[in-house]
């Protein structure tokens, strides 16, 4: 086959800041030792097959804008091939180890289960092929259980059970084929998992229903020997007006509701965080608070629109400040940064996918080196240690041990002077960080 992008004829390579190259990394050197361990080690960067090669530009408002040619090739299985082939093309000039997918990006949904069952091995099949000989990996699968309109109403949430059984068999052979790539997690985005109106919903079944099913989840990767995380992803809203997984601390309550609490993790993304009202850098150290921290979705979304528009990230500040939380809750393990973020409705030229991806890349290699940076720097920390230092001894540490009370704190208030609040230094703080990314290189 003729290559699909023949204006980046070579591997991007890193350039540097004196690269007068567009099609070069500026930060992402990926070989580059940060905190023992190498940008490449430390980024685990994905493309998403979904955006990247599934989506033709469409909207609700037009059609597709994008140069895809197999989304409307004849014969769905060859355009899935066609599909595939550039999508390596595009993963291997770009230099990224991972890749991620949905069942139905990957292998076209035949006429009943059966087929798309044919489809989807097929599909699996040629993507190992792909692997094989261009060794990238698949840093998580995941199955489709909102486009078909049978989950209009949910997938494991749905009020009917036969609808439930459908999706749990999806999901079951989605798990299947990411095994057999050896993917590192398995996601799980509850697009239909949530509702409208409780006019028409009952919350209490549906919450069990979900629990469930997450626990046939665990139970299957358990079976089969699934060495990877598994990972919800939160979302507060959209499609549905209440989505069940709305933020890191809703899921973490599931969680611990569901007894499912060292068996799934969760998969922040950085424009769900911020629909739900969070800093990225929030939902990062809230995952790591309670245990959960799995992987990113590393992507943008835009200050005057209150819908997910899936930006590719071009804000050093947020990015440093989300790296930070992951640098210092150890980085990733099985997790990785995937770009689920989509071009430009306008962004027609072939190569424009490149520049996307490049400009993301750069964008977490620069707060890689900031976050690296602000560590070491120590400003932070140190400050906030100070001040949390009076809960290690004296009355911070007889509060935290149990042994005062209200009455006793009552008596004591008596006893003493009122005392005095201390700087919280937001703004000296703030400074530190812009000049911690003004310098980091
Ligand atoms: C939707 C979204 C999904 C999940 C995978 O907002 O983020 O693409 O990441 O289903
Ligand atoms: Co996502």
């Amino acid at each position: 086959m003729n290559p699909f992008f023949p204006a980046v004829s070579e591997p991007i390579r890193y350039g540097g800041l004196d690269s007068t190259d567009p099609l070069s990394f500026r930060w992402y050197d990926p070989d580059r030792e940060v905190l023992g361990r190498t940008m490449k080690e430390h980024l685990r960067f994905a493309v998403c097959y979904w955006h990247s090669f599934a989506w033709d530009g469409s909207d609700i408002f037009g059609a597709g804008t994008l140069d895809r040619p197999w989304t409307t090739a004849g014969d769905p299985m060859e355009g899935a091939r066609q599909k595939m082939a550039v999508a390596f093309e595009f993963f291997e000039k770009l230099g990224v180890p991972f890749y991620c997918f949905h069942d139905v990006d990957i292998a076209p949904a035949g006429s009943d289960f059966k087929q798309s069952t044919r489809n989807l091995n097929e599909m699996v099949d040629l993507a190992a092929e792909h692997m094989e000989r261009t060794g990238v990996g698949l840093l998580w699968g995941t199955a489709n259980l909102f486009a078909d309109p049978r989950y209009a109403a949910g997938a494991a949430t749905n009020p009917d059970p036969e609808i439930f059984a459908r999706a749990a068999a999806q999901v079951c052979q989605c798990l299947d084929a990411t095994n057999r790539l050896a993917g590192e997690n398995y996601v799980l985005w509850g697009g239909r998992e949530g509702y409208d109106t409780l006019l028409n919903t009952d919350l209490k079944a549906e919450g069990a229903q979900l629990g469930r099913f997450l626990h046939m989840v665990v139970e299957h990767k358990h079976a089969i020997g699934f060495e990877g995380q598994i990972l919800l992803e939160p979302k507060p809203f959209e499609p549905t007006k209440h989505q069940y997984d709305f933020d890191v601390a809703t899921v973490h309550a599931f969680l611990e509701r569901y007894d499912l609490m060292g068996e799934v993790a969760v998969n922040i993304e950085v424009n769900h965080a911020t629909l739900a009202g969070h800093d990225f850098a929030h939902e990062v150290a809230a995952a790591f608070d309670a245990g959960i921290f799995g992987s990113i979705d590393a992507n943008a979304g835009d200050d005057r629109l209150g819908w997910d528009v899936d930006r590719f990230p071009v804000s050093v500040e947020q990015m440093t400040l989300g790296m930070y939380e992951i640098l210092r809750g150890g980085g990733f393990t099985s997790g990785g940064l995937n770009f689920d973020a989509k071009l430009r409705r306008q962004s027609i030229a072939r190569d424009d996918l490149f520049h996307a991806h490049i400009g993301g890349m750069d964008t977490m290699a620069r707060a890689l080196l900031a976050a690296a940076d602000l560590i070491a720097d120590r400003t932070l920390s140190d400050y906030v240690e100070g001040r949390y230092q009076g809960w290690d001894h004296g009355l911070g540490k007889r509060i935290l041990d149990g042994e005062e009370t209200l009455r006793s704190l009552h008596d004591r208030a008596a006893t003493v002077d009122d005392p005095s609040p201390t700087s919280g230094r937001q703004e000296y703080l703030e400074n530190v960080v812009a000049r911690v990314i003004e310098r980091a290189s």
